[in-house]
């Protein structure tokens, strides 16, 4: 039997690269190789999410005599068990948990990272079979190793992330994550239960035909943005316009799609929030990151994302996200 040495798996791409860095310890490696496992048991249930009332709903007992979870309460706890029990990580933060989780253990203690996370992302989207997704983002801690990891290492403003990343559960799964040397993306092979390298080194095209944004909220929107979504309308856009308007109000499908494709994606404030929606920690920072590393851009509409210093692990921001010539544009529709 000849065996395709076409395919690399997300395990040895990691340890590939991780060979290029001789004094590396593999912590980080290992940490994304636990990533990629709580993503294959959590893209197996979100599978069979229009089987819920047939196999038992939240609060029932399955065939095994578990109590069967809402899928974004398994989502998390898959994430937290991985994480837990790996030797890389030593505390969490996510979107469906009011406070961080510290793994006070010897090996946790000893762990170099912390990671922040949404488990289930656009989980509205679950009933009605649209692609949802996983986010996450990875901090090197800045207290004593040794010691319980303490909230100064989840509240690191987002540019000091090592590495960043989402699953897509969607017609195909897909695993992408950056660090600072590269995005690369990874195809779930349901045939062998692992991750494949599908979209080496994926950089999100300077100019793109879509823009993404929920337009029930227009008026809700300040002045300068609604000009520039009605240019983006217009046929006598310079740069190639008018757009297409795409909108799944699932954000790492409606992100994942831009960076592949070029567009723009808008989250603003609005008079009722002008906070925004999304989460900085959970949801911003990591696509923010996997972005600029890409090429793209994305600011709060005053300052890159990246840069914001978070006082609290479930703030929220205003997002412009995508290819870098848009969001130069956008910001012309910004300026005083
Ligand atoms: P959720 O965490 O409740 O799923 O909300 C996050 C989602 C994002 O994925 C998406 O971009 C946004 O909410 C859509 O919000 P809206 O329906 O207001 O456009």
């Amino acid at each position: 039997m000849t065996i395709n040495r076409r395919i690399l798996t997300l395990d040895e791409f990691t340890i590939q690269q991780l060979r290029q860095f001789p004094s590396a310890t593999g912590e980080l490696s290992s940490l994304l190789r636990d990533i990629g496992l709580a993503a294959k048991r959590i893209n197996v249930e979100v599978n069979k999410a229009g089987l819920v009332d047939i196999l038992g709903d939240t609060g029932s007992i399955n065939v095994q005599g578990e109590d069967v979870k809402k899928l974004d309460i398994y989502a998390n706890n898959q994430f937290m068990g991985v994480l837990k029990h790996g030797i890389s990580c030593a505390g969490v933060g996510s979107e469906e948990l009011d406070d961080l989780v510290v793994f006070d253990d010897e090996v946790s203690n000893n762990s170099k990272y912390v990671v922040l996370f949404d488990p289930l992302d656009g989980s509205s989207n679950i009933d009605v079979n649209i692609s949802i997704g996983t986010i996450f983002g990875v901090y090197r801690r800045v207290s004593e190793l040794g010691k319980p990891c303490t909230e100064e290492d989840f509240l690191q403003p987002g540019v000091r992330q090592v590495a960043a990343g989402y699953v897509v559960y969607g017609s195909s799964t897909m695993l992408v994550y950056a660090t600072r040397r590269g995005v690369n993306g990874f195809t779930l092979d349901p045939a062998i239960g692992e991750f494949c390298l599908s979209h080496p080194d994926i950089k999100c095209p300077p100019s793109g035909k879509l823009y993404s944004v929920n337009h029930g909220n227009f008026f809700q929107y300040e002045e300068g943005l609604r000009n520039y979504i009605n240019a983006c309308q217009r046929k006598d856009k310079t740069n190639g316009g008018p757009y297409s308007q795409r909108y799944v109000g699932s954000m790492v499908a409606d992100v994942h799609r831009n960076l592949i494709k070029g567009g723009i994606f808008l989250y603003p404030g609005t008079i009722d929030k002008p906070g925004g929606k999304l989460r900085l920690m959970y949801e911003c920072n990591p696509f923010a990151f996997m972005l600029e590393v890409a090429g793209g851009k994305a600011t709060d509409g005053k300052q890159r994302i990246l840069d914001i210093q978070p006082t609290e692990l479930h703030q929220r921001t205003p997002l412009f996200i995508g290819s870098k010539n848009m969001m130069e544009e956008l910001e012309t529709y910004f300026k005083p």
